[in-house]
């Protein structure tokens, strides 16, 4: 037996494969990444486990035949495994009626979803490319991790929504002029373990302790202490969840009535502080939004909120405002609050300091501003005008022709007949899943290229096995990454999965654009082409090695990115005239006509305190007292390798963790270890409990990934075994301006759970006939 070790890249971080006759015997970090996440590893045991999708398959009913009455067949049925190439002819036939009998539009390819590292084998682009190329598709847009924030920052600040990433401090520039970082959502560095398209080396812990170690001093403003590091030494202010618009008010209107903001910046570099300050004073609604009434919202002390705003405004201060505070009722406030209030605190523009957003939330925002771009495989336009904001999908399912308000437009739902699932989980990302059992009957089929027998694929009406990033070759560049990592095969595909591009090869092939769709190219060349396509682009500077020497080398470093970065604050504050920002004005828009002039009656023209309809505060708080947070998972990258051994190993009883104050588990019988079961009004799962005081009371954290595991799958309301928040969460939207996901927006309450236990079945494939 020889060990072979190869190169590997994945979203949470580079790591060598060893291989033995085909089989994957270990994933070991490299020497060259100081923080190494434990998630690789873990990969080992779901390589080959007995979750994998090793033909492809049809559900039985759908088999059976027209007309197509689905009931709740969807989800509950057996499948029968075909040939590749029965398959194939399936789903070509019936992407050519669907197209002919309905119209392209019908046709649903936003495939929302993180797939895996690497530029070629992207599985949304190939999907894309595939359907743009065959007459075009329903598109989505905007993300699950941050609509809120992608639709309200460009009004504010301008540029294109992700451009602040570029525009706001790095860590090194913190440590070196930074006094005070005040972090609404906290700094956890378990996101860090994650980029998206891959990683080289995790470098966020160490420069997260270089700034403390030069004596930066944190406060964490989070309902868990454990969202900034030990090391740290934050100060922890528990803040009751979704009201930190409400903090931030109070703390800006005690800068105001002390006079200690800076006028001269809000006079010069914003538009609209004075009808913000009206608001802010009460002068309308007779509402001061001073630090007493924050206090009685948010939990945090009238005196912490005060000084908060001295210490802010007198040292060289950072507000630094995380995504988790957006995906919830009226997201888009505390995104534009939080700028607002940088803006007055003195250090808006000044090296250090200001304003930043999603620090730690990968270990590439604050790490650099950017990178040059690498070539990808190539988009094609798609034919189809239509979309829907990304959080929508059930709407559009159970509400064909509705109109709803997006970002100042009306758009029309489409009619979707063929849903084309590529890359992503939708029984994991999306909210209140029962709502979406009961949509996902409504289309003719749903196709599901998928790597393991998880929810989404037992949802499917067709599954395609796909290959994953370890059994096909391809390069990595992480978002904001100077690497390029090769990813040489590190085995064969398991049983008979195909690479997402081989599949779609083939469909081409029987729809007659194949040549169109490969240019020629087999999988190898392609991944050369793009190689050597950002080699040429990026010149002599650059002095890349030539394909071969990379493929053999592993890692390539590229040159650093030196801007422009327009729209730079520092810019700003020098001479607005000369560096205006991208937006209406020119200026910060503390007041945004454009927002105003939508007329909505959820987003004012200047950010305000909305009380969400799920709060700790409100009615339905007697019913539900316990603010559920549906955080991102330690053990694994959303619903990835939760079947791996990392995050297996996290699990209690076979239930994912969830996490409460002790005083609330005990006033609920509750013990640690014990399995639980967390219920409101949309649903209930089990959970294994956990009992920490870094919970503040009246919180429980359940983070997303665990497989669904519903008892009757297929039946609406039917109890989940495992512990997939989202069959908790609602599915509404921020509001009318980004008809975002309000995911974090969820009360709950838990009870000890002393039936049986059912065992837990997330991870065993359907009934499959031959
Ligand atoms: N309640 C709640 N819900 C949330 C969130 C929350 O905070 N709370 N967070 C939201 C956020 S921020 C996000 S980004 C989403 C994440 O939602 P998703 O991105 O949908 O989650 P993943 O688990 O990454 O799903 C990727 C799927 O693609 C498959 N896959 C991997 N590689 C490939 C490939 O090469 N080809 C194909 N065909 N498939 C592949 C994987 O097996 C997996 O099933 O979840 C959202 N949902
Ligand atoms: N390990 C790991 N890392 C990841 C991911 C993953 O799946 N696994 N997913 C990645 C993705 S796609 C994204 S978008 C980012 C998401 O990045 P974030 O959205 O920042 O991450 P979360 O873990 O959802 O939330 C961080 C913390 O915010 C706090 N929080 C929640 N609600 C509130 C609130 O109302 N107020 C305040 N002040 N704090 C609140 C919670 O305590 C929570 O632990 O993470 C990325 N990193
Ligand atoms: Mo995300």
């Amino acid at each position: 037996m020889v060990e072979r070790r190869i190169s590997v890249a994945t979203h949470w971080g580079s790591y060598v494969a060893v291989v033995d006759s085909g089989r994957l015997v270990r994933v070991e970090p490299r020497g060259d990444d100081p923080a190494p996440s434990p998630i690789g590893p873990g990969m080992v045991t779901a390589a080959d486990d007995s979750a994998r999708v090793l033909r492809p398959a049809v559900r039985k009913g759908w088999l059976d035949g027209l007309p197509r009455v689905h009931d709740t067949a969807r989800g509950a049925d057996a499948f029968v495994e075909v040939s590749w190439d029965d398959a194939l002819t399936l789903v070509s036939d019936e992407l050519r009626r669907v197209r002919s009998q309905h119209s392209d539009s019908a046709v649903f390819g936003g495939s929302y979803g993180w797939a895996s590292a690497g530029g070629f084998h992207n599985a949304q682009g190939q999907l894309q490319r595939f359907l743009a190329l065959g007459g075009g598709y329903t598109d989505s847009c905007n993300t699950y991790s941050t609509a809120a924030l992608e639709v309200v920052l460009p009004h504010v600040i301008g540029g294109h929504p992700w451009s602040y990433q570029s525009r706001m401090p790095m860590w090194d520039e913190i440590a070196e002029s930074c006094e005070l970082v005040v972090a609404f959502g906290g700094l956890a560095l378990k996101n860090s373990q994650i980029n998206s398209g891959g990683l080289a080396r995790h470098r966020t812990r160490d420069l997260q302790r270089q700034c403390r170690e030069a004596g930066v001093r944190f406060v964490n403003v989070s309902p868990l202490r454990s969202d900034t590091a030990g090391f740290l030494d934050a100060e922890w202010l528990p803040v009751v969840p979704h009201t930190d618009t409400a903090a931030m008010l109070g703390i800006a209107h005690t800068m105001l009535v002390n006079e200690w903001h800076d006028e001269d910046f809000l006079r010069r570099c914003c538009v609209g502080f004075d009808r913000f300050a009206s608001y802010l004073l009460g002068e309308l609604d007779g509402v001061p939004k001073d630090a007493a009434w924050a206090a009685g919202i948010t939990g945090i002390g009238r005196d912490v909120l005060c000084d908060l705003a001295r210490r802010l405004t007198t040292r060289r201060s950072l507000i630094m405002v995380n995504y988790a505070v957006q995906r919830a009722d009226h997201g888009e406030q505390p995104i534009w609050m939080s700028v607002v209030l940088a803006a007055m605190t003195g250090s808006m523009g000044r090296p250090g300091g200001g304003w930043g957003a999603g620090y730690a939330t990968m270990d590439a925002t604050g790490v650099a501003r950017g990178r040059p771009s690498v070539a990808a495989v190539p988009k094609v336009p798609n034919p189809v005008p239509d979309f829907i904001p990304v959080a929508r999908i059930a709407d559009t399912l159970l509400h064909p022709g509705r109109t709803i308000d997006y970002d100042g437009r009306r758009l029309t739902l489409p009619e979707l007949r063929l849903i084309y699932w590529c890359g992503g989980n939708p029984f994991h990302h999306h909210q209140d899943l029962h709502r979406l059992t009961r949509a996902w009957q409504a289309p003719d089929t749903v196709v599901v290229h998928e790597a393991w027998w998880n929810a989404t694929a037992k949802f499917a009406d067709i599954v395609l096995p796909v290959a994953t990033s370890l059994e096909r070759d391809d390069f990595a560049a992480g978002f904001s990454d100077p690497h390029l990592v090769a990813m040489p095969k590190a085995r064969e595909p398991a049983g008979e999965s195909r690479t997402d591009h081989d599949i779609f090869r083939g469909l081409a092939a029987r729809l007659g654009y194949e040549q169109e769709f490969t240019e020629s190219r087999s999988e190898i060349e392609w991944v050369r082409h793009l190689y050597e396509q950002t080699r040429a682009e990026l010149g002599v500077e650059a002095s890349l090695p030539g394909f071969d020497d990379f493929w053999r080398s592993s890692t390539v470093e590229l040159p650093a990115s030196t801007g422009p970065f327009p729209g730079d604050f520092g810019a700003l504050r020098s001479d607005p005239r000369r560096f205006p920002l991208p937006t209406p004005s020119g200026r910060i828009e503390i007041f945004s006509e454009v927002i105003d002039s939508f007329g909505y009656d959820d987003c004012a023209g200047h950010p305000k305190w909305y009380a969400p309809v799920e709060w700790l505060r409100a009615d339905l708080a007697g019913r539900f007292p316990l603010h559920l947070l549906s955080n991102q998972p330690a053990s694994r990258l959303h619903s990835q390798y939760d079947n791996g051994g990392h995050s297996l190993s996290s699990k209690i009883l076979g239930r994912e963790p969830v996490t409460m104050n002790p005083g609330d588990a005990a006033s609920r019988g509750i013990e640690s270890g014990m399995v639980v079961r967390l219920y409101n009004d949309r649903g209930s799962c089990l959970a294994g409990a956990v009992l920490s005081e870094d919970v503040m009371p009246g919180v429980v954290q359940l983070s997303t990934g665990a497989w669904w595991d519903p008892v009757r799958p297929g039946l609406s309301g039917t109890m989940d075994r495992h512990g997939n928040p989202n069959v908790l969460t609602a599915d509404r939207p921020c509001s009318r301006l980004s008809q975002g996901p309000s995911a974090l927006s969820t009360l709950v309450d838990v009870e000890r759970y002393d039936d049986p236990l059912p065992d837990v079945l997330a991870f065993t494939p359907p009934p499959l006939e031959q």
